[in-house]
C-alpha cells in the first residue's frame, strides 16, 4: 500500500459520512494495510469472514448438528484476559484521571504510540467496522467506528454490538462518533518488504490500552483479545461513555438490568453494579425460585443511564450479545445461559470435545474421558490441568436468550426503579439493606469492596475496594465520580431510583455459605421489588434499612442463619470505617464533603448501637 493512499482506495460505500472517509484515510496512512473492507454487518459478511479464518487456521468449527453456526477460538496463552497496567488514560493534567488510572499526557502518549501503530497493519486487511452501541439512533445511544486487523475483533463486534451500513446510513455528515483503532501488532511485511508467515493468534507482547476522552479516541494495540480488542465494551461502553455522560449529565455504568415482574405483575426495573466475577451473567439470567416471580435479561455487563423527559433515570443496555466467562456456566447454575449459548457463538479458550463440541469446567458435572484443551493438547480427567482457560469466554447474541425481555431494544430505554451494588463478603455486609437516601447509597457504591480470603489481616479480613465496580473502568477521577453521582442524584430529587446493597457470599464461622444464593437471590429482588413499591417493610440499622419481611418461605434456614446473615458487629463495622478513611485520603480533597458526612454519621450510628 502506497503511503500517499488516495480517497478512492479506502473503498468506503457511497453511504459514509466525509468526516468518517477522511478519518480512515488518515489511519490508512498510518497503518499502511494492504486492503481496506467496510464490514457492512451482514449474515454474508460474517460467514464470509469465518470462512477466511478457519482457512488460515485462526478458528474451528464447531459440530454443526451440536453447535450450528458456532466456532472456537484458541489465543495465545500470553493474551488470555484484559490487561489493566497497560491500560491508560490520556488527559492534559494527572488529576483528571485520578490516582486510580495510568495516567498519560495525550501528547506524550500519542508520540509513544506512533512507532508500534506505524505499518502495524502492513500485509493485513484492515476492517472498517462501524457501530452502534444501544438500537440505531434511540436518544441513548452513540455511534463508534473501529478499525483493526483482526477478523475475529470484527466477528466478535458482530455480535456484541449492532454493526455495518445500519449504523453507517444512521451517521449524517460530520456526525459525532467515537474513534477506535485496534490493531494486533504482528504486521506480516515488514518496513523493507520482506514478508513472514501469519500465527494462528497474533500478537505482540507489548500492548497499549489506550483513552483519549478529550477527542473520543481509543488506541489498542498488541492484544486480540475481549475487552482489549472489542472496543465498542469496556474501552468505550464504561471508559469513554462515563466521561461524555460526565459532560452530558448521563451515567454509563459497569452493571446488569433486569426487568421484574410480581405475580401481580408490578414491574421493577433494577440495574446492579458487581465487580468481575461475582456472578452477574447468573443473576441477570436468574429462574426464580419463589412462585408467579419472572425475572427476564436486559443486559449482563453494562448500562448507560439518562434522565427522560419525565424526569425518571431511563436504561438501555448498550451491547447486543454476551461476553460472558464461560467456565462455572451450566445446567444448575445458569440454565438460561447455557440454552443461550445453543448456536452462533463464537467459543474462547475453552475445550474442544471429540464430537467436535465445547465443554469447560462446571458445564457438567463431569468431565468428559477425552478432549483437547484450550492449549491445543490432549486432556483427560487425570491431566492435572484445568481443560478450559479460567477467563474463557463466549460471545452469544442476545436475542437467543430465553429470559429475555421483550423491552431490551427499546429505543428509550426502560426506567430504572432500583440500583443495587454488590461484592464478594464473607463477613460484615448483610443479604440486603437500603440506603437511607440517594447521597448514603452513593456512599454505599463508592465503597464497595470484595475479600480476598475471610482469613487475612485484620477483623474484616483484607478489603479490595472497587468503588461502583468501576475501578478498571471509570475514564476519569473516581472522586469527581461519586460527585457527578451526587449532582445526578440532586437533579432527579424524588423521582430517583432507590439504592440497595447485596451481597450473596457471607460466610459462617465453619467457612460456609450462609445463603443459598443462585434462584434464591429471587427473594431478596422480591423484597426491593416490594420496598419500592411501598410494599415491604423494614427495620433501621447503622449501616441502612434491613428487611423485617424477607420471604423464606420454602426456604429451609433457621433462625440463627438469617440472623448471622443480618448481623452487625459495631466493632468490625467501625474498624472497615478507618479503612474507608484510608481509602478516600487517595482522593485528597475531591472526596465529596457529602461523602465525608456519611461516613461521619456511619460512625456516629455505630458508636451509639
Ligand atoms: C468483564 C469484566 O469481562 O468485568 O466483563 O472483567
Ligand atoms: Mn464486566
Amino acid at each position: 500500500m502506497p503511503n500517499n493512499m488516495t480517497a478512492a482506495a479506502i473503498n468506503a460505500p457511497d453511504i459514509a459520512p466525509a468526516n468518517l472517509k477522511q478519518w480512515v484515510a488518515e489511519m490508512a496512512e498510518l497503518l499502511k494495510p494492504d486492503s481496506i473492507e467496510w464490514y457492512d454487518g451482514s449474515e454474508a459478511n460474517f460467514q464470509l469472514l469465518t470462512e477466511r479464518e478457519i482457512a488460515a487456521g485462526r478458528l474451528i468449527r464447531l459440530n454443526p448438528e451440536l453447535r450450528p453456526n458456532s466456532f472456537l477460538a484458541r489465543t495465545d496463552p500470553g493474551d488470555v484476559a484484559r490487561v489493566e497496567e497497560r491500560t491508560f488514560i490520556a488527559t492534559e493534567t494527572q488529576e483528571e484521571t485520578g490516582p486510580t488510572n495510568n495516567w498519560r499526557h495525550p501528547d506524550e502518549l500519542k508520540e509513544e504510540l506512533k512507532p508500534h501503530f506505524d505499518g502495524s497493519m502492513r500485509g493485513r486487511i484492515m476492517y472498517v467496522i462501524p457501530f452502534s452501541m444501544g438500537p440505531v439512533g434511540g436518544p441513548i445511544s452513540y455511534t463508534g467506528v473501529q478499525l483493526t486487523d483482526s477478523a475475529y475483533a470484527t466477528l466478535n463486534m458482530h455480535i456484541m454490538t449492532r454493526t455495518g451500513n445500519e449504523p453507517l446510513a444512521a451517521m449524517g455528515e460530520d456526525s459525532e462518533f467515537v474513534r477506535g483503532v485496534h490493531s494486533v501488532g504482528y504486521p506480516l511485511v515488514d518496513v523493507d518488504g520482506n514478508t513472514r508467515p501469519d500465527t494462528s493468534w497474533p500478537c505482540n507482547e507489548t500492548k497499549y490500552i489506550t483513552h483519549f476522552p478529550d477527542t473520543r479516541e481509543i488506541f489498542s494495540y498488541g492484544s486480540g483479545y475481549g475487552g482489549n480488542a472489542l472496543l465498542g465494551k469496556k474501552c468505550f461502553a464504561l471508559r469513554i461513555a462515563s466521561v461524555i455522560g460526565r459532560d452530558e449529565g448521563w451515567l454509563a455504568e459497569h452493571m446488569l438490568l433486569i426487568k421484574v415482574s410480581s405475580p401481580e405483575g408490578k414491574v421493577t426495573n433494577i440495574a446492579a453494579a458487581f465487580p468481575s466475577a461475582c456472578g452477574k451473567t447468573n443473576l441477570a439470567m436468574l429462574q426464580p425460585t419463589i412462585p408467579g416471580w419472572k425475572v427476564e435479561t436486559l443486559g449482563d455487563d453494562i448500562v448507560w443511564m439518562r434522565p427522560g423527559e419525565d424526569g425518571r433515570l431511563w436504561a438501555i443496555n448498550p451491547e447486543a450479545g454476551f461476553f460472558g466467562v464461560a467456565p462455572g456456566t451450566g445446567i444448575e447454575t445458569n440454565p438460561n445461559a447455557v440454552e443461550t449459548l445453543r448456536e452462533n457463538v463464537i467459543f474462547t479458550n475453552v475445550a474442544l470435545s471429540d464430537e467436535g463440541d465445547v465443554w469447560w469446567e462446571g458445564l457438567t458435572p463431569e468431565a468428559p474421558k477425552h478432549l483437547i484443551d484450550w492449549r491445543g493438547r490432549d486432556w483427560t480427567p487425570e491431566s492435572g490441568v484445568l481443560a478450559a482457560h479460567p477467563n474463557s469466554r463466549f460471545t452469544a447474541p442476545i436475542e437467543q436468550t430465553p429470559s429475555l425481555a421483550a423491552e431490551w431494544d427499546a429505543l428509550g430505554g426502560v426506567p430504572v426503579d432500583a440500583i443495587v451494588f454488590g461484592g464478594r463478603r464473607t463477613t460484615n455486609v448483610p443479604l440486603v439493606a437500603q440506603s437511607y437516601s440517594w447521597q448514603h447509597g452513593v456512599f454505599m457504591g463508592a465503597t464497595i469492596a470484595s475479600e480476598q480470603t475471610a482469613a487475612a489481616e485484620g477483623p474484616v479480613g483484607e478489603l479490595r475496594r472497587d468503588p461502583f465496580a468501576m475501578l478498571p473502568f471509570c475514564g476519569y477521577n473516581m472522586a469527581d465520580y461519586w460527585n457527578h453521582w451526587l449532582k445526578m442524584g440532586a437533579l432527579l430529587g424524588d423521582k430517583a431510583p432507590r439504592i440497595f446493597q447485596v451481597n450473596w457470599f457471607r460466610k459462617n464461622k465453619e467457612g460456609k455459605f450462609l445463603w443459598p444464593g443462585f434462584g434464591e437471590n429471587s427473594r431478596v429482588l422480591e423484597w426491593i421489588s416490594k420496598r419500592v413499591q411501598g410494599r415491604a417493610s423494614a427495620t433501621p440499622s447503622p449501616i441502612g434499612n434491613l428487611p423485617t419481611d424477607l420471604n423464606i418461605e420454602g426456604l429451609e434456614i433457621s433462625d440463627e442463619t438469617m440472623k448471622e446473615l443480618f448481623a452487625i458487629n459495631p466493632e468490625a463495622w467501625l474498624y472497615e470505617a478507618d479503612l474507608t478513611d484510608k481509602f478516600f485520603e487517595m482522593f485528597g480533597d475531591k472526596v465529596p464533603k457529602q461523602l465525608r458526612l456519611e461516613l461521619l454519621e456511619l460512625r456516629g450510628r455505630l458508636n451509639r448501637a
